[in-house]
Parts: C-alpha cells; sequence; structure tokens
C-alpha cells in the first residue's frame, strides 16, 4: 500500500527550481497542490521536503510527539539575528523553554489588557493621518498599516516611539531590520559557500545585525535607568522571573527576543489588517454588518477594552481573513529528532515514506480551504462561517494561522486586540472604497504575505468632521 510521493521532475542538481515562481513562491506551492494533490515533494540543489495542503495530513503532522517545528531557509537565517529567542529556536534549546516560560505570563490577558492605551495612542495616529489626507487621496494601505503595527509594537516591547506616521524613510531599526529579513531571504535560496565570502552585502547584513543588537541594548538600559512601573512586554523582558528557576533572562535573550517581538510582531498583523479590507470592499454585506456592528456597540463614543470582547462579526471577519489569506503562509515541521529511530517515518498510515529528516511544509492557505472541512464555497470570503458557534465546532486542526501547538504563536492576544481596535476605530470614523474598483488580488511575499499595490480612499463620516 506504499504509493511514491508525486512531484515535478526536475533538473539534474539544480532540481525544482524552475517550477517555483521567484517573485511570489507561494502562488507555485499552491498551483502544484492543484496539479499533484494534497501532498507533493520539491528537490532544490539536492536538498528535497514535501509539502501538505489537505486538513487530514496537516491534522498528522500537528501530533506533537512525532514532529516538531522544523526551523529551516529563511527562518534558519535570521538565526543569525535572534539565536535561540522564541521564533528562531531549535525544538528543545533551553532558553527557549526558558524564555517561553518567562514570557507566557506577558501574553496572558491582564497584561495584553494593559498594553491598550499604548495601542489606542498609535491606532489614533493613523486616523488622524487618513483624515489629514482627505477623502480623495490614495491611501497606501499596507505601508500605514506597517507603520502602525510596528510603531505599536515598538512601543510595547521597547518602550520607544518610531514615530512612524511623521517620517517618508523609515526609522533606523526598522531599515535594518528590514536588512536582516531581506538578507535572510536572498541567503536560504542561494548556495551556502556564497554566503561566507566577504562581499558588501555579506558586510551590510552583518553591519545589520550589529546595529539591531546594539540599539537594542541601549534600550534596555534606558528602562533600567528609568524604571517606568508599566505592564508591558519590555518591563517583562526584564523583570520576568523563570517560575522553575527563579532566575531572570540574560541580556543576549532578552536582546534576542526583543528583535523577535518586532520581527514576528509586525508583518503578520499589518499583512492581516490589509486582506481584511480587501475582503470588506469585496464584500458589500460583510462590510455593512462589520460597520453595524461598530455602530450598534460602540457608536460615537470612545472606544474601550471592555468593547474588545463585544465584536463578534469583526471576530470574525479576523478569522476569515486570516484563513483564506493566513500572512505567515507556510510553517514547517520535521519527525521530533528523539523519536526517530532507524525506523522510516510515514505519512498517511504508512502510505508515504519520507526521507530522514525530511522537512514538511504545510501549506497552510490550501490546508484552510480544504472542501472536506469547509464544504464547496471554501474560496469564498463568509465571516457567518467563523462566528463562535461554528468556529469551535471546527475539527482539530483546520484553522492554523497561529502555528502549531507549544510552538504556536505567543503573540496572538497582542495581535488580537491590537487588530480588533484598529478595525472598529477605522470603520467607526470613515467610510472606505477601494481607489481602484477593479483591483484584483495580487501577492508580494517575503516572509509574510500581504496584498500587492492595494490602494484605498477614506472619507470621515457624518458628524465627525
Ligand atoms: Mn506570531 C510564532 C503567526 C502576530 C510573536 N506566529 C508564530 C507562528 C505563526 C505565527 C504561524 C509559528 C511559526 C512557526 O511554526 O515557525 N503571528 C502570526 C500571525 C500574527 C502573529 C498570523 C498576526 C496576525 N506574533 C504576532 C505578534 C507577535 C508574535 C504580534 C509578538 C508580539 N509569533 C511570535 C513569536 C513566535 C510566533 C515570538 C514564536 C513562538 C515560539 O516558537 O515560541
Amino acid at each position: 500500500k506504499e504509493v511514491p510521493i508525486p512531484g515535478p521532475k526536475g533538473v539534474p542538481f539544480l532540481g525544482n527550481i524552475y517550477d517555483i515562481d521567484k517573485e511570489v513562491p507561494l502562488n507555485s506551492i499552491e498551483l502544484l497542490a492543484d496539479n499533484y494533490g494534497p501532498i507533493y515533494r520539491l528537490t532544490t540543489f539536492g536538498y528535497s521536503r514535501v509539502f501538505l495542503s489537505s486538513h487530514e495530513l496537516v491534522d498528522e503532522v500537528c501530533n506533537e510527539d512525532r514532529f516538531s517545528k522544523a526551523v529551516t531557509a529563511g527562518l534558519k537565517e535570521i538565526r543569525n539575528g535572534t539565536h535561540d529567542g522564541l521564533f528562531t529556536a531549535h525544538q528543545g534549546e533551553e532558553n527557549w523553554a526558558i524564555a517561553h516560560r518567562v514570557l507566557v505570563p506577558a501574553f496572558g490577558p491582564l497584561m495584553i489588557r494593559g498594553m491598550f492605551d499604548d495601542m489606542y495612542d498609535i491606532a489614533t495616529q493613523l486616523v488622524m493621518k487618513w483624515a489629514r489626507q482627505g477623502p480623495t487621496a490614495a491611501i497606501t494601505v499596507t505601508d500605514d498599516f506597517t507603520r502602525l503595527t510596528l510603531d505599536t509594537i515598538a512601543l510595547c516591547s521597547m518602550g520607544t516611539r518610531f514615530n512612524s506616521f511623521y517620517h517618508d524613510e523609515m526609522h533606523p531599526f526598522v531599515e535594518a531590520m528590514v536588512g536582516l529579513l531581506a538578507g535572510s531571504g536572498s541567503r536560504a535560496i542561494r548556495p551556502g559557500l556564497l554566503n561566507s565570502l566577504p562581499t558588501a552585502e555579506n558586510a551590510k547584513y552583518w553591519h545589520d545585525i550589529t546595529y539591531l543588537r546594539n540599539l537594542s541594548k541601549d534600550l534596555i538600559q534606558a528602562r533600567k535607568d528609568n524604571p517606568e512601573e508599566k505592564k508591558d512586554l519590555l518591563n517583562a523582558l526584564i523583570l520576568g522571573r523563570d517560575p522553575q528557576t527563579g532566575k531572570g533572562m540574560t541580556e543576549e535573550s532578552i536582546i534576542d527576543n526583543m528583535i523577535t517581538f518586532l520581527i514576528a510582531g509586525h508583518e503578520t498583523t499589518s499583512g492581516m489588517l490589509s486582506f481584511l479590507f480587501y475582503f470588506l470592499l469585496k464584500t458589500p454585506h460583510a462590510y455593512k454588518k462589520a460597520q453595524d456592528e461598530v455602530d450598534n456597540v460602540i457608536g460615537r463614543r470612545k472606544i474601550t477594552v471592555e468593547d474588545m470582547s463585544k465584536l463578534p462579526y469583526i471576530t470574525a471577519v479576523m478569522r476569515e481573513t486570516l484563513r483564506l489569506k493566513p500572512t505567515a503562509p507556510l510553517i514547517a515541521v520535521h519527525p521530533n529528532p528523539e523519536k526517530t529511530g532507524d525506523e522510516p517515518v510515514t505519512l498517511g498510515g504508512g502510505k508515504y515514506v519520507l526521507q530522514k529528516d525530511e522537512p514538511i511544509a504545510l501549506v497552510l492557505g490550501k490546508m484552510q480551504r480544504d472542501p472536506k472541512v469547509y464544504g464547496p464555497d471554501a474560496d469564498e470570503f463568509r465571516p457567518e462561517r467563523m462566528l463562535d458557534e461554528h468556529f469551535e465546532k471546527l475539527p482539530k486542526n483546520a484553522w492554523k494561522p497561529f502555528g502549531n501547538g507549544m510552538r504556536g504563536c505567543i503573540g496572538r492576544p497582542f495581535a488580537w486586540q491590537e487588530a480588533l481596535l484598529v478595525v472598529a476605530i477605522l470603520l467607526q470614523n470613515f467610510n472606505f472604497q477601494m481607489d481602484n474598483p477593479t483591483y484584483d488580488l495580487r501577492i508580494k511575499q517575503t516572509l509574510t504575505i500581504k496584498p500587492k499595490d492595494f490602494f484605498i480612499k477614506a472619507s470621515l463620516r457624518d458628524g465627525l468632521d
């Protein structure tokens, strides 16, 4: 009953590199799933991996006894800057466990509520900017959402203001972080030897990392010199104690995780907000329901943290957005190193045989459209299917935009509160239109995905100007 894992044939040595789109790899990865089915294999430079896109197979590899997170490709390169920080740690690294135990409480409900005022501060800067630009200006949605998420995470985790809404150029920290991310992406797709040559590109890469670490160190010192009684991530990093050992995190680990929060905490949320407005503007009935919910629950008064749990429709809109466009579109696992003996690892009840230590990529956007779970309209944006009563009945592991198990997203409650607030405050204050009503979704892919060349217009609602 063993079946070979299908896949395109490829060319000698280079393997499948011509099967993968250079601009938007995800497009070809999803297309290959249409052609080869829910499991297929790609090989590049002699290095192979399998791609899963059905709920059944993804469900199987979500079993943490058998499989665990694999730090490969771009993620492995980002490790050059963040080492064993939460996002880039290999399974089993001791510093991951310590940072996890210290930081889990920092993302608990009480702490996240404590960050509401800082989130509100930045959200109003966005409202102000769009209001002042006037109703005819074409808004670069994704750029402004990225300013918002960057400034929010910087304020909450580094205690500093990037003031991105007041500059066209990016803050030097952001410049360096983009350098680390883009550099890591390029390094991941070329042979390792080239990455150790003394080129200008490599020099800049390491220079960016040094800059990120030095500035982080200064900001930690600044808070230590001027303690603030604040429930924020910076205090949690500095003051948090490991309940198991009573010890704090080392300075190196604090720096690793500070940079990690900035990296993991901005593009994903900004992409989600961008796709969300795309879907709302393409789906008038959903747009109207979402705006009505804000009008009925909040009306014209100031939004408070208590309102965050009273927006079930917008919550469903956010879930549905991340179902169709999970902004971290690929995550990777591999057979658990501790449990892998000499027996080959198989999937599908012995049907598919993996190579030794072969990485497995989960194609989340495809898996989350599995018609066996979501029905014949799985490709449609229909937030109603994500209202609590349905969402709670979804099969296990059918909605995974925040990853899996112990290595799932620690920032989820942070992102959720931030996005709910922003969607609510924008719908409360503006009416939106597409700048180009015939716009069709195109994707820009880095480590994450966002809409490409997507512009909207925002006019202030009656009684507000
Ligand atoms: Mn987040 C891990 C998606 C917002 C910090 N995040 C993950 C993973 C996914 C993910 C998927 C698992 C990655 C993997 O398996 O390799 N994260 C998201 C999405 C959003 C998001 C879709 C917003 C929407 N994440 C945030 C925010 C922060 C954050 C905001 C920080 C404040 N995420 C993390 C960290 C990890 C992570 C840290 C690594 C957790 C760990 O492995 O311990």
